[in-house]
């Protein structure tokens, strides 16, 4: 069995990756760390957790030779909107971290995925239909650390061996971790408000057409990639992927279904506006699914369905504590 780290393992796609992992490898295979203390009954309980920072190489170091680490899961980064805000700390975090990991796998041999993003597109790129070889000038501080990151894991692995793997991920839609300073959190809190207050504040434009997909598929494409026969890998970094290319006015449509009546109003916050208008409104995923058999399981109905079942069993869970 490999022996995993996960970096950023407190935030959005580390509180399902981490279980998933532990589920597949064995709990103690999987070594969860972040910056934050481990809150009581996080979903990243049950298993190895500890701190690391990763803008510090001796801690990333310590913690790769402390475990005998494989496989790096290098998570941990400021996502758009809190990178917008604070650009330089984004180029620190995102950058000098994904900088020590590369080199700590340089020397240990590991394995490491990268997780891009359609914010590594820009507004020269073509937005619908995007294609796996296109124009990245992307305009957002996020951005230019996705593209640079894009670069650097090719590097690694063209000039020092390091097999480094990423995936060019849409917006993600998780019941499990709370959002956390991104774009196109709009859609995970319009599900919490749904099911809690049945009205939400819309952040974004209601015709503001985004790539999307649920957190369990996103989840399986990382693993699935991480194992994938590596002399099938034309696009190391970073391999677009997609579920479903989706409007908030779609999205609450679909809500209301469940929630009859529903109400959205959308008060525009322009800068989260200005970085979703930068981004593809469609991906073209075909490079994925032909290389390692990339396919999603939840399309915009099922996801809806799920999301409000496991929302409604979470909330009835806390007025029952
Ligand atoms: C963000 N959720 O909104 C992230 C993601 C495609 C968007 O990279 O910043």
């Amino acid at each position: 069995m490999p022996t995993i780290l996960v970096t950023g393992a407190l935030g959005q796609i580390g509180s399902e990756l981490v279980p998933a992992l532990r589920a597949r490898h064995g709990a103690d295979s999987v070594i969860a760390t972040d910056l934050k203390a481990l809150a009581p009954g996080n979903a990243t309980d049950g298993g190895p957790y500890g701190h690391l920072d990763c803008t510090e190489v001796q801690q990333v170091h310590e913690a790769v030779r402390r475990y005998d680490v494989d496989v790096i899961y290098h998570l941990a980064a400021l996502l758009s909107a809190s990178a917008e805000a604070a650009p330089q700390l984004a180029w620190s975090v995102n950058m000098s971290g994904l900088y020590n990991v590369l080199e700590v796998a340089r020397e240990y041999r590991c394995k490491v995925f990268f997780p891009s993003s359609i914010g590594a597109f820009g507004p020269g790129t073509p937005r619908d239909a995007t294609p796996q070889v296109t124009i990245q000038r992307p305009n957002t501080i996020y951005g230019v650390t996705k593209v640079s990151g894009e670069l650097l894991c090719d590097y690694y692995a063209h000039r020092f061996g390091v097999d480094t793997r990423g995936l060019r991920l849409p917006g993600l839609v998780s019941y499990v971790a709370a959002p956390g300073g991104g774009t196109t959190d709009y859609a995970v809190e319009m599900f919490i408000h749904a099911v809690r207050y049945a009205r939400y504040s819309c952040f974004l434009a209601s015709d503001t057409r985004l790539d999307m997909m649920y957190m369990p598929d996103a989840v399986a494409a990382m693993m699935d990639l991480m194992e994938a026969d590596e002399a099938r890998l034309h696009h190391r970094n970073a391999y677009n992927i997609t579920a479903m290319s989706i409007t908030p006015a779609e999205l609450a449509d679909a809500i209301r279904q469940h929630i009859p009546g529903f109400i959205v109003d959308y008060d525009v916050d322009p800068v989260r506006q200005a970085i979703a208008d930068s981004w593809p409104r469609s991906l073209d995923d075909s490079a994925a699914r032909q290389d390692w058999n990339w396919s999603p399981r939840f399309d915009l109905k099922a996801m809806t369905s799920d999301m409000i079942e496991r929302l409604k069993d979470r909330l009835a869970a806390a007025r029952s504590r």
